[in-house]
């Protein structure tokens, strides 16, 4: 597992060094300097589920045939892109939900000097993969597949964060228009898609595989990147901030989070009083308030019943898969998420 780790690490100081030397533009020592850091501090520092899920997917889609060394780098690199782009969602991601720590440092915009500069290093981040995509696939037959499916799920991640975004407006806060509903559609688009649908997506296109033909297992993914949301929300208000590496900012922001939306659907006339007046404020007493409420209607339970049930649901669905290559790549992305805690 740390060799895992540590080879896949190797390749992102490769990916690096290249971008440091991009012909494309001259560095100076300032600017080549500014980028290294840069990288250092967003790129590798999380997970790296996303990532080292590409080469798992591939490897189990060849079906115990040995992958030659060639093939371990080439979906190392298109892991290391999915984990560009995440750096990429996130800079933004931090800056507009008016965060603190990720990974358990400061986040990028916030640290001295950095600033707004961070939009700018977003851009740049967003940059790198087609340049890596470019180094290292552009003489492939599936090249211009790998270039489409970053774009579209690009797009689907961007309009996800949009309407994220878009439902916390000032001066229409009305958490009645906060449904179930509405969440999937904002966690569908803004995380599914990048985190579950493009890594196994990814390593399908290295075999050769038209995606046209892989509905079913997209469907499988968004549903299983919806439940990954939903653990992401529950985390954002209940989980440990020195596990998660991040403090919690839904109350304040006023998200349409899964435990906003189960606490509408459950609580009584008064305690929905309790929530208009308290939700979406800055002051740590109103957001102390939400979290009484919150243990009030033992949303913590009700969570742990909601992640069961996806775990059997998930299961269900995947055994039905006439694949079994394509099952274990489902399962062992399902056994990396349930019941996590960060
Ligand atoms: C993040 O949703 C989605 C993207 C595309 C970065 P979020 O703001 O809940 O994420 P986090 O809790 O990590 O800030
Ligand atoms: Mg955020
Ligand atoms: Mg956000
Ligand atoms: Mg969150």
């Amino acid at each position: 597992m740390a060799d895992r780790r540590s080879a896949f690490l190797q390749v992102y100081y490769k990916l690096k060094s290249e971008l440091l030397e991009d012909p494309s533009f001259e560095f100076t020592d300032v600017s080549r300097q500014w980028v290294d850091r840069m990288l250092d501090y967003n790129v590798p520092g999380g997970k790296l589920n996303r990532g080292l899920s590409v080469i798992d997917s591939y490897r189990l889609l060849k079906e115990g045939k040995e992958l030659t060394e060639n093939e371990i780098f080439l979906a190392s690199a298109l892991g290391w892109c999915i984990e560009w782009l995440q750096a990429y969602f996130l800079v933004l991601d931090d800056i507009m939900d008016n965060s603190h720590t990720r990974r358990g440092h400061p986040c990028w915009f916030r640290v001295p000097q950095v600033g707004l500069i961070a939009v700018n290093d977003g851009i740049l981040l967003r940059n790198h993969i087609c340049r890596i995509l470019k180094n290292h696939f552009r003489e492939k037959p599936y090249y211009v597949d790998l270039l489409d499916l970053f774009n579209e799920v690009e797009f689907q991640t961007a309009s996800g964060q949009m309407i994220d975004l878009i439902t916390t407006l000032e001066g229409e806060k009305d958490l009645s228009k906060y449904s179930l509903s509405q969440h999937r559609r904002i966690v569908q688009y803004k995380t599914a898609y990048y985190s579950f649908y493009l890594p196994v997506a990814c390593a399908l296109v290295m075999s050769g595989e038209n995606l046209d033909n892989h509905i079913d297992v997209k469907n499988i993914l968004v549903d299983m990147g919806i439940y990954f949301q939903v653990q992401d929300d529950y985390l954002d208000c209940f989980g440990d901030p020195e596990t998660i590496g991040k403090i919690g900012t839904d109350i304040e922001d006023f998200k349409c989070s899964w435990l906003v939306v189960k606490a509408l659907e459950i609580c009584n006339e008064e305690q929905k009083k309790v929530l208009h007046e308290n939700y979406g404020k800055l002051d740590p007493v109103n957001v102390a308030n939400v979290k009484a409420l919150y243990n009030e209607l033992n949303l913590k339970g009700v969570f742990e019943e909601y992640e069961s049930k996806s775990y059997e649901k998930l299961i269900t669905a995947i055994d039905v898969h006439p694949s079994k290559a394509v099952q274990s790549v489902l399962k062992s992305f399902l056994a990396k998420i349930y019941k996590r805690e960060k």
